[in-house]
């Protein structure tokens, strides 16, 4: 088989590299090691960014996004009990759209169907070969045959866990990273959500985030030690922990409900320089994490293939080479400040185990100062709506 991109994973990253290829003319195959049921129904992010729900409607899969996701001019941070507004189209001018990433996930999947672009799934045994040469290749294991993919240039969408980075050899990458001393309790309720903006609360007990998928689905989440077992939180210990640490002065509570999904998340900042090697150009997960506290990860994904795409059109279109070998660092600074607004959302919010008295103090003056002060609050929403995508 042979193609111009070959695209390991079929993330957001993946299929929409594959789309923003294909209306350029330029075409590319998918391969995914999970079966397309799973990759529909992995239940991640929820937050798009104005420039994110633009890209899908530039590929013209925005239809059942408009209809279903929910646009959200602004968000509430909470502290001592008080929830306080911050508003996008006042300050910046624009918005976000609340609509989960397996949603986009499905639409991208319909629409590559329509359009007739190879995806395949379960394939195991991806290798990458060649990555030094102008004819890199892909081999794999696909219903029980050896597949070989010869291509130009090889898109390493494939996760945190997958393959492509580590393909890179030792020494060429260097990584930085943070761990944080929490993990999330994540959990899915069939409840009406209460209100209809998230709330992002910093309580004593701990950061708590109230979210929704839809007007019947609230999505909630709780800050916990990292390493803590699922089965030790009963249903009843997580609403008592959601309704201690979310109370607030005004009586607002969120609706509680049948509880149809619950997960722990553990919480990471990283980064992969650079970003490519040889005809190997790594996007999304695959070399950048982000904590979720900002709602970045699956936009900075995105981000990164619109980059990648527009560099790759150059190529074919004009033999040019200079944004490709740009990639990286014109990825890198867009990367860079979105890691500082999720490092900075999530020590503000978080309670750090370690923490002393000082460190609470100057947290609620933080947040004092964000919630009063135009100029802080500014920059909190013009990071939370998204940074503009750089090309240069
Ligand atoms: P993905 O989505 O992990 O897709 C990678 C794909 O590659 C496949 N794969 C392989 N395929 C072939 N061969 C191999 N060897 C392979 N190894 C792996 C995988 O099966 C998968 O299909 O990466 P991508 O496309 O870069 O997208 C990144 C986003 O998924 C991620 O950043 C977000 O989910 C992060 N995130 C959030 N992002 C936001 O923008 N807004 C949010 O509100 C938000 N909330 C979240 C989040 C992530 C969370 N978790 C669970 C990590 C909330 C949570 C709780
Ligand atoms: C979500 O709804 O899953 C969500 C929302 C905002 C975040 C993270 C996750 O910051």
């Amino acid at each position: 088989m042979k193609t111009q991109v070959g695209i390991v994973g079929a993330g957001p990253a993946g299929l929409m590299l594959a789309h923003l290829l294909h209306l350029r003319g330029i075409e590319s195959v998918v391969l995914e090691s999970r079966d397309r049921p799973y990759v529909e129904k992995r239940i991640r992010a929820g937050v798009l960014e104005q420039g994110s729900v633009e890209m899908l409607e530039e590929l013209g899969v925005a239809d059942r996004m408009h209809q279903l996701g929910l646009v959200h001019h602004g968000i509430e941070l909470g502290f001592q009990h008080t929830r306080h507004r911050i508003d996008f189209p006042t300050l910046t001018g624009r918005s976000v759209t609340v609509y989960g990433q397996h949603e986009v996930v499905k639409d991208l999947l319909a629409a590559a169907d329509q359009r007739g672009l190879p995806v395949m799934f379960d394939v195991t045994d991806v290798t990458l070969h060649g990555l030094d040469t102008d004819a890199p290749c892909i081999t794999f294991m696909h219903e029980g045959e050896a597949g070989r993919l010869e291509c130009d240039f090889i898109a390493g969408c494939d996760g945190f866990h997958g393959i492509c980075r580590p393909s890179v050899p030792k020494g060429v990458l260097t990584t930085y990273d943070r761990v944080y001393p929490f993990s999330w309790l994540g959990i899915l309720a069939d409840a009406a959500p209460s209100q209809n903006a998230l709330v992002y609360m910093n309580s004593d007990r701990g950061f708590a985030l109230f979210s929704m998928r839809s007007p019947t689905v609230t999505r909630l989440y709780l800050q916990c030690r990292n390493g803590e077992s699922i089965d030790d939180w009963s249903d009843d210990r997580i609403w008592n922990e959601l309704h201690t640490r979310l109370q607030c002065s005004d009586g607002w509570k969120p609706n509680e409900g049948h509880i149809t999904q619950k997960g722990v998340t553990p919480m990471r900042s990283f980064v992969t320089e650079p970003m490519q090697h040889g005809r190997l150009y790594l996007a999304g997960d695959a070399v950048h994490i982000v904590p979720p506290t900002g709602a970045k990860g699956m936009n900075l994904a995105l981000s990164d293939v619109k980059v990648l795409a527009e560099a790759l059109s150059r190529f074919f279109s004009r033999g040019s080479v200079e944004m490709l070998a740009n990639y990286s660092a014109i990825c890198l600074r867009r990367v860079w400040k979105t890691q500082r607004f999720s490092w900075w959302m999530t020590s503000m919010l978080h309670r750090d185990p370690d923490g002393t008295e000082f460190d609470h103090r100057r947290q609620m003056a933080e947040l004092d100062y964000v919630t009063s002060s135009t100029a802080a609050a500014t920059a909190l929403a013009e990071n939370y709506v998204g940074l503009p995508i750089l090309f240069s």
